[in-house]
């Protein structure tokens, strides 16, 4: 009998603090999503090309040595590897075409898909209204231009 009239109060005073928190933490976030390819080089003479092969999938090029003897390896990615929002947000994902001619690219769980292509930027917005961890895949370049959209 005791442990009900203490448990009433305290749950409701937990309900309504957890109402208060939700409201006022939603905010609106904007990042940007750079598309870019960082590239190595170096001269065969001083490193030899690598004898494996890379992963498949358009993310990954190694290009053999040109007359010059250097050759060169690049990867395509998404500017940061996570984007951090809370349950609520009004999210604003700015896609910013740098390398690459066109990226078609999905963001899992939230049903948008485009192409961007270089020089231009595509905005999606939407409200980050499902919990959880979803990429942002390109199909073009993979393994490597992935993202992962984490909503808490
Ligand atoms: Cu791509």
């Amino acid at each position: 009998m005791m442990m009900r009239h203490l448990f009433l109060p305290l749950a409701a005073a937990v309900v309504g603090y957890a109402g208060v928190t939700a409201a006022a933490a939603a905010s609106k976030r904007v990042f940007t999503i750079a598309a870019v390819e960082p590239k190595g080089t170096a001269e065969v003479a001083k490193e030899p090309f690598p004898a494996a092969a890379l992963p498949d999938g358009g993310g990954l090029q190694l290009k053999k040595p040109g007359d010059d003897g250097r050759w060169q390896v690049s990867a395509y990615l998404w500017s940061a590897p996570q984007y951090h929002v809370k349950a609520g947000d009004e999210v604003t994902l700015r896609f910013v075409g740098l390398n690459g001619s066109e990226h078609p690219t999905t963001i899992e769980g939230y049903d948008k898909s485009f192409t961007l292509k270089r020089g231009e930027v595509t905005d999606i917005s939407f409200v980050a209204d499902k919990p959880g961890v979803f990429q942002i895949i390109c199909s073009k370049h993979q393994p490597t231009m992935v993202s992962e959209l984490i909503v808490e």
